[in-house]
């Protein structure tokens, strides 16, 4: 048997974005095709569960044969809460991220620094609630500065116990120290093939890719939808 496991922003969809409805039925059949024979799929993602569900939809939710939210720290199967991790951070940690959000040079800024999310937070200098072209603005912006890395650097330092990760586009997941994608590895029993579009050194997906059995890099939906083609259809 083996387990295919998914990230979803970069990977499944645009970041933030619905899945494309073509991709939506392509993949939707794919899932049958792999679980008629035996396998399963998984979705495992930093985001929580409604903007999950908002992005794939409630049926292609549901078909999995579960859902790891919030890198790990969280799983649903088929809508059902099975599990959830009570980690939060602590108000020096919050205070510290507050510090460094107001000190970020950059110039247009949105609102909700911090997501706190069952078993993880989500840190933003810019803003959770940036648009999509201001986002687009930051990450290239983050992309010649490395703001986000080098805050992830200084905080490692000061809080030795924590792992603090360059997720996605404009935001730095935070969590205990192994408490990220790959401690789903831990409850998977067969070989493993995972797909993701930040499986780089630092990237949120880099300790489940080169934890599992195979991964594969990919750089949006499209090259997903032409790899997965080479397992079924
Ligand atoms: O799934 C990838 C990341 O997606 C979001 O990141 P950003 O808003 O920076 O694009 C966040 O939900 C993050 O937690 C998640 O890891």
């Amino acid at each position: 048997m083996t387990h295919f496991l998914f990230d979803v922003d970069g990977t499944l969809t645009n970041p933030r974005e619905p899945i494309n409805p073509e991709f939506s039925k392509f993949f939707g059949k794919w899932v049958v095709d792999v679980q008629s024979n035996g396998d399963e799929v998984f979705l495992v993602t930093g985001s929580d569960k409604p903007k999950t569900l908002t992005q794939v939809g409630s049926p292609l939710y549901r078909l999995m044969n579960g859902v790891y939210q919030n890198c790990g720290n969280q799983l649903f199967i088929r809508n059902s809460l099975i599990y959830q991790s009570k980690w939060a951070i602590s108000a020096h940690l919050r205070l510290d991220l507050l510090i460094l959000a107001e000190r970020s040079p950059w110039f247009n800024k949105a609102e909700q620094k911090i997501e706190e999310r069952a078993g993880m937070a989500n840190f933003s200098t810019i803003g959770r609630t940036a648009t999509p072209e201001q986002r687009k603005a930051y990450a290239l912006w983050d992309n010649a500065t490395k703001e986000r890395e080098q805050n992830a650097e200084w905080l490692s330092l000061r809080y030795p116990k924590l792992q603090f990760d360059v997720g996605g586009e404009i935001s730095t997941d935070i969590y205990p120290k192994g408490k990220d994608k790959s401690q789903v590895l831990n409850h998977m029993k067969e070989k493993t093939v995972f797909f993701g579009d930040k499986c780089e050194q630092g990237g949120n997906d880099h300790t489940i890719a080169h934890g599992a059995d195979k991964f594969h890099q990919v750089n949006g939906w499209k090259e997903t939808m032409f790899v997965i083609g080479s397992y079924y259809g």
